[in-house]
């Protein structure tokens, strides 16, 4: 089955109703790509399931369908590989989540306002059940039903992506950080691989499913460049703005930590200025793809979530 797009992106429907709609779809697919519960081994499948299918804002998944809508074409293989990619990239999400919440990292005791992975079960299994959503991800990845060069693309860009060059790298400069004083280029090298990656990776992987062109490619890049570092801008300024019960996680652990932040280096003011930079950076990007960027207003419209919500 294969349809011509026309029109704009969003057809009516409102922001809240398609991150709702979008959302149920996720979970379905995540729910159907995860081990069963009752299969062994049961302990680590359950503590898998319940590190993915444990909610969040799902906000990666949702920037893959958004710039899977910036295709010209829309047909059955097309929507199972945006769900596959979109799987891959929560699943890779989970796994960093239930990892940074370890005692030997962030030692966290609460994620999503529930008892971390560690917790509510034991550290052995939370390492196992992030240790095994990352070749799950790309299993789902391999299986699209898509070019195979898409599905070469489409690893390629995650495994740099998530690797030593990206998310793990990021998380290593973390580490090596806290107590120490960084300065505001060193802060955006390290959010750039450990927050931004996965974000950018993930919009790029909506793009490669569509068979982006390299000019629509490179535009969606700036914005999602853009995009991952506003997240990131944004989650300093809600650690010491927002309550516990409001994040789902524990607040002020930046500052209790001694870790440099945002907030640390610019106020609250400047921080907050730099997020709506980088959202009208996020724009502009959009913009660069000229008529095309009216299959693009999904991802305007997340740009202004990632800078306006409130957990
Ligand atoms: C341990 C390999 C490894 C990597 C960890 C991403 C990361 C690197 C750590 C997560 C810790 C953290 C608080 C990062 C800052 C930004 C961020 C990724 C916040 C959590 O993401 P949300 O807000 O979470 O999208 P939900 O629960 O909504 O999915």
């Amino acid at each position: 089955m294969m349809a011509m797009r026309t029109g704009h992106a969003t057809e009516g429907v409102t922001l809240d109703d398609w991150m709702r709609s979008q959302r149920h779809r996720l979970e379905s697919a995540l729910e159907r790509c995860l081990p069963p519960p009752d299969e062994p081994p049961v302990r680590l499948h359950e503590a898998m399931r319940y590190a993915v299918l444990g909610g969040g804002k799902r906000v990666r998944g949702l920037l893959v369908y958004a710039a899977g809508q910036t295709g010209q074409t829309s047909s059955q293989n097309v929507t199972a590989a945006l769900d596959a990619a979109a799987c891959a990239v929560e699943l890779v999400h989970a796994y960093s989540l239930i990892h940074d919440d370890l005692p030997c990292m962030d030692d966290d005791v609460l994620r999503r306002g529930q008892p971390t992975v560690h917790v509510r079960y034991d550290e052995a299994s939370a390492m196992l059940a992030g240790d095994a959503l990352q070749p799950l991800a790309f299993d789902l990845l391999a299986r699209m039903p898509v070019a195979p060069a898409l599905i070469i693309q489409a690893t390629q860009e995650l495994a740099r992506a998530i690797g030593s060059r990206g998310m793990v790298g990021g998380q290593a400069i973390d580490l090596q950080s806290v107590g120490r004083s960084l300065d505001l280029a060193e802060l955006e090298a390290m959010h750039r691989l450990k927050t931004g990656a996965l974000l950018q990776a993930s919009v790029a992987l909506g793009a490669i499913v569509v068979g982006a062109s390299s000019a629509m490619r490179r535009a969606l890049d700036r914005y999602a460049r853009a995009l991952g570092l506003a997240f990131q801008v944004v989650d300093d300024i809600l650690d010491v703005t927002a309550d516990t019960a409001t994040l789902g996680k524990t607040a002020g652990k930046d500052e209790a930590a001694h870790k440099p932040t945002y907030v640390s280096l610019l106020g609250l003011e400047g921080a907050r200025e730099l997020a709506q930079q980088l959202s009208a950076e996020a724009h502009a990007g959009l913009a660069e793809m000229g008529e095309g960027s009216r299959h693009a207003e999904r991802l305007a419209q997340l740009a202004d979530f990632v800078v306006l919500r409130q957990h």
